[in-house]
């Protein structure tokens, strides 16, 4: 039985899948994969953000396999579901939440209203329901409501939280937050910052100088260096996450907002292009929003396949 969460995955990919489906419905109705259809497959899938390259070679793919071929519509959803899938295989890697002898440091990044802050509180519920402790950062000293925000989280959720009020240095947040993660020991320290992505100079700056300065403290933090994703923005993201990937040494990434994108083809593309794991979907605003990235699930439902 499919449970709770693929029924939300389903919901949350409606928008993508439905276009790609009817698509493959209107576009195969003549049933031969001829030029023109295969063509048709091809750009209906670069239309859904998978990808110029992507696109050409899962059509490619199709061509050898039934090219001037009867076909039926669910056969065409199944190959490229299976070729969708086999793109992201290795593209899914969980998030280690492991108890270790020091605290996990893990710095979130991105550009502005791309999730971080309230991705942040969905890790932070991740990881308490896995019995392990977790202090935040309030290190987006640049937004003037941000710190609030991300206490009102900590407050909800019971979770202890190092902000430093009216201060706008945003390595000592992160400092503070790291030394009283060794001190009290806790599992995992989670530090905000600020996504200021139009100042690229200053972001690089600001980064370059959290990381300093928590190195002080544990040389080998930060252990993860999360991008947060706008799953909305399609083809734009990608740039965006090129450019944290060029000024931080991003370890891993979380689509936020699939819920409502009818985008969430560029995931397949992002994960081309930039070879850096997803860890988690974002599908909603709540703290239980946040799950595991599932290909197989992932690759079905966006073609329409639901079972
Ligand atoms: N629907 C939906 N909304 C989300 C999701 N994740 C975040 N949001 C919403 O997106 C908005 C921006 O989220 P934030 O967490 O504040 O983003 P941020 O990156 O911290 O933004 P800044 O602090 O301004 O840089 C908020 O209204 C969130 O509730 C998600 O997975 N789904
Ligand atoms: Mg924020």
């Amino acid at each position: 039985m499919k449970n709770n969460w693929f029924q939300k995955l389903k919901n949350s990919l409606s928008k993508s899948s439905s276009a790609i489906s009817e698509g493959i419905v209107k576009i195969v109705s003549s049933k031969k994969l001829d030029d023109k259809t295969l063509q048709d497959l091809e750009d209906l899938l670069i239309t859904a953000d998978i990808g110029v390259d992507t696109s050409i070679s899962i059509i490619e793919n199709l061509r050898k396999e039934k090219f001037n071929k009867d076909v039926e519509i669910n056969e065409v959803r199944e190959f490229i579901a299976s070729q969708i899938e086999s793109k992201l295989i290795n593209s899914y890697v969980p998030l280690r939440t492991e108890k270790e002898t020091n605290p996990q440091i893990i710095l979130v990044v991105g550009v502005n209203g791309s999730g971080k802050t309230t991705t942040i509180a969905k890790l932070g519920n991740l990881i308490k329901k896995r019995g392990l402790s977790v202090v935040f950062g309030a290190a987006d000293t640049f937004r003037a409501a941000a710190s609030e925000q991300l206490q009102m989280w900590a407050r909800r959720l019971n979770i202890e939280i190092i902000a430093i009020p009216g201060s706008n240095d945003a390595a000592s947040v992160a400092f503070e937050t790291v030394k009283k993660a060794k001190e009290t020991n806790k599992d995992f320290a989670i530090i905000d910052t600020a996504g200021r992505l139009q100042n690229r100079l200053e972001l690089m700056d600001e980064l370059a100088k959290i990381i300093r300065v928590i190195k002080k403290i544990d040389p080998n933090a930060p252990h993860s260096i999360l991008l947060t994703l706008d799953g909305t923005a399609g083809q734009n993201a990608i740039q965006q996450a090129k450019v944290f990937k060029e000024i931080a040494n991003v370890t891993g990434m979380i689509i936020t907002k699939l819920d409502g994108s009818a985008k969430a083809g560029y995931i397949v593309s992002i994960s081309q292009e930039l070879n850096i794991p997803i860890h988690f979907i974002g599908v909603g605003e709540s703290v239980e929003d946040l799950n595991d990235f599932n290909i197989k699930d992932f690759s079905r439902l966006i073609v329409g396949l639901d079972e």
